[in-house]
Order: structure tokens, then C-alpha cells, then sequence
């Protein structure tokens, strides 16, 4: 089976793209990444020469018709499309790119897969589409969308696209919203990995508001298994929720965290808590988020594994092991060797 990963250098792509080769030894993974600033080649370091010949890197815009068209054409099995602008902070700077990427690249991947007859189309969407929960209750998949940021108005006009390209024109595509990732390999300009790596330079921690804004928590690698499950049996046409089944405030959960890191490195807790600052809240700030994927769980036998105490071990771990990887990207240095690296190419 050959995959299209689109954004295999973000986040949770990197994560799958991971997982797949380590778990399906008869898959083979073709990754198209533009290297954005989210987009980096060391959370994909050692796959080519662990799993050589099953994986091929293709740096690439997925607006970018006659790139896509042509990787199409080769034959691909399926398609994971990843690929995004993901920051809400930064839709709410420059909604543009938001647009072009998350709607645009997304059309231009339905045309081409219509085009070339591809049998399987998966378009990793986010819980955000559905805008805010009150105190009660929990999302699910028939609920109106309500986007509330620049960042998921994108997401859901791509979520929609891709609905409207399965009823009209029969594309087998099948869309997923999950809730709040966290765990390796996440930038450190979104929640957790900013309170970690800011902890231990000893800068000030940014909570938004009142702290006191719900997300529903998943670690990266059940997401992940949520979505090869999609792959392998999920019906086209349909929309499945994912979720942590971890509702926290988000200063409580940073509080869990900074209490799990101190413990690690055998330090006071205090030494961390004291640099948390209360700041002006995010515009538009969705308040609570909470899944119900009752539908994936009953339907495909998927539930989340990895509980929230277990998850915050793990992602403490992770970045203090991976020092010189945050390091890195928080001085820019990154940036710099890809500009260098990618010169007039
Ligand atoms: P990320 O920002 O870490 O990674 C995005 C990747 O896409 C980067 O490697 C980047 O270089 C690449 N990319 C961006 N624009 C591109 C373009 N035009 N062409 C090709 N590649 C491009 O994001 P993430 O957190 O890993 O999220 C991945 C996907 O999952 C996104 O679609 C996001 O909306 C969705 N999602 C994320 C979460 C979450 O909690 N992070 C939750 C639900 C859904
Ligand atoms: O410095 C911060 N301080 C703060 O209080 C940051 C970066 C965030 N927050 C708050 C805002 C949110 O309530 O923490 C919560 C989580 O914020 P983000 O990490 O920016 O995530 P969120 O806005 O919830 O969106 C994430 O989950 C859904 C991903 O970035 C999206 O790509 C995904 O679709």
C-alpha cells in the first residue's frame, strides 16, 4: 500500500508517519511538506535509514496543482491529509495562508484525487469546527458547525469541501475532528511544549484570560491509532470524532504539568508555578471544548489509552531527553540551515 502524507513534518504528522512505518511493514509513505516554520526535518530524523525504502520525502506545496497532480498520477492507495496552518494565534495575526493552505491545498488535493481515481481519502480535521460548548455537554458529529477563529473557519470550509466532493462527485473521502494533541515533537508555541520549554529557560508562562478555558487532551500516538483505524475501515462520507475523554482547565492542566516536570528534574514545584502570568485573554477565545466519540468507538472499536498522568510522564520526558531539538527551533537555528539547505531549489 503506498500512502500520500501531506504535513509529515508537523506535529502529529510526524508522529504517523512514525507509527505506520514502524507497525505496516506493506506500507510505504510518500511525505509532501512545504518545511514551513512548522515543518521540520529532524521529527523525521533516522526514518529514511531505518525504513529506507519505504519512504520517500518530497519537499512541496500542496497548492501547488502540477506537484500534486503529478504524485497522484504515480498511483497512491490513499491520502492523509495533514497539512495545514494549525496556530489560532497566528490566524488571528494573518488569516491568508490560512485560507490558501487549509482551503485551497485541500481543494487542489480533492481535484487531483477526483482526477486520478484515488480510493481513499482521509482529511484530518479538528474539534475547533464546531465552535463552543457551554458547561454541559460534548460535541458530535451531527452538530451545525460554528467556527469562532480564522484558524477553524479554514478547517471547517475544508471539512466541507471535502463533504461536498463525496455527495457530488462520489471522492471516498472520510473526515475526522479530533480534540487537543500533545506529546513529541509538538511546537513550542502551542500550549504544553510552550509552558515546558519557557519553565525550564525560567520565562514567564502566558495563560490566556482567566485560565480557566476547557480543552479535551489526546496523546499524539491515540490519535494517531484513531487514524489508521479511519484508514483502514472507516466509511467514506463520514465524519468521526476523537477525543481524550480529558476535560481540564487549562490551569489545571498546567499546573499537572509543571508539577510532573518538577518531579523529574527533583525540583520544587514552586520554582515553576511562580512564573505562570495571567495575560489578556485570546480574542474570540473558544471556551470549552469536550468530544463525544461514541461513533468511532462503536463503529471502529477505537477508544483513547494513554490517560493524562501517563501522557504529561511521557511529554516530560520526551522534551527533557530532547533538549537540543526545542533549543533549536526556539533560537531559530532551524530555520536558518533549511534556508541555507533548500538555497535556489
Ligand atoms: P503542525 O503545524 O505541527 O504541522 C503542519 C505541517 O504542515 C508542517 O510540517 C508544515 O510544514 C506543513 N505545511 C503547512 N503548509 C503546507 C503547505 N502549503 N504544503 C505542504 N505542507 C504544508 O500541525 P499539527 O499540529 O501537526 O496538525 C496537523 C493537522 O492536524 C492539521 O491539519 C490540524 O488542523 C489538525 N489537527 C491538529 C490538532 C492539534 O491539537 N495539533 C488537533 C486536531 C486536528
Ligand atoms: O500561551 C498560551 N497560553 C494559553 O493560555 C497558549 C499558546 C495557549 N493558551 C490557551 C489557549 C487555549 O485555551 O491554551 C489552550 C490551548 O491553546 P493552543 O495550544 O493554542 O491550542 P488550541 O487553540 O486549543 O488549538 C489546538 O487544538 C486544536 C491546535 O493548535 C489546533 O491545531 C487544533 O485544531
Amino acid at each position: 500500500m503506498k500512502l500520500l502524507v501531506t504535513g509529515g513534518c508537523g506535529f502529529i504528522g510526524a508522529n504517523f508517519v512514525r507509527l505506520v512505518l514502524e507497525e505496516r511493514p506493506e506500507v510505504s509513505v510518500v511525505n509532501l511538506d512545504k518545511l514551513t516554520y512548522a515543518g521540520n526535518l529532524a521529527n523525521l530524523a533516522g526514518v529514511d535509514e531505518t525504513y529506507g525504502g519505504r519512504y520517500r520525502f518530497i519537499r512541496g506545496d500542496v497548492c501547488d496543482e502540477p506537484v500534486v497532480d503529478g504524485l497522484l498520477a504515480q498511483g497512491i492507495d490513499a491520502v492523509v491529509h495533514f497539512a495545514a496552518e494549525s496556530h489560532v494565534d497566528r490566524s488571528i495575526e494573518a488569516a491568508g495562508v490560512f485560507i490558501d493552505t487549509n482551503v485551497g491545498g485541500t481543494r487542489v488535493l480533492l481535484d487531483a484525487a477526483q482526477r486520478r481515481g484515488t480510493p481513499r481519502f482521509v482529511m484530518v480535521s479538528t474539534d475547533e469546527v464546531y465552535g463552543s460548548l457551554g458547561p454541559e455537554g460534548a460535541f458530535r458529529e451531527d452538530m451545525p458547525l460554528k467556527p469562532n477563529s480564522p484558524y477553524s473557519a479554514s478547517k471547517a470550509a475544508a471539512d466541507l469541501l471535502c463533504r461536498a466532493y463525496c455527495v457530488t462527485n462520489g471522492l471516498p473521502v472520510v473526515v475526522t475532528r479530533c480534540s487537543n494533541n500533545y506529546g513529541p515533537y509538538q511546537f513550542p508555541e502551542k500550549l504544553l511544549p510552550l509552558m515546558l520549554t519557557n519553565a525550564l529557560e525560567g520565562a514567564p508562562l502566558p495563560v490566556y484570560g482567566d485560565g480557566r478555558n476547557v480543552r479535551d487532551w489526546i496523546y499524539v500516538e491515540d490519535h494517531c491509532r484513531g487514524l489508521l483505524r479511519v484508514l483502514d475501515k472507516g466509511r467514506p462520507g463520514e465524519v468521526y470524532n476523537l477525543g481524550g475523554a480529558c476535560e481540564r482547565e487549562n490551569i489545571e492542566l498546567v499546573g499537572g504539568l509543571l508539577r510532573e516536570l518538577a518531579r523529574q528534574k527533583g525540583q520544587d514545584a514552586e520554582d515553576y508555578l511562580s512564573l505562570i502570568s495571567f495575560v489578556t485573554d485570546r480574542p474570540g477565545h473558544d471556551r470549552r471544548y469536550a468530544m463525544d466519540f461514541t461513533k468511532i468507538e462503536q463503529e471502529l472499536g477505537w477508544s483513547p489509552q494513554v490517560d493524562l498522568a501517563e501522557g504529561l510522564r511521557r511529554l516530560v520526558a520526551w522534551y527533557l531527553d530532547h533538549e537540543t531539538w526545542w533549543r533549536e527551533i526556539k533560537s531559530g537555528a532551524y530555520r536558518d540551515y533549511y534556508r541555507s539547505m533548500y538555497e535556489g531549489r
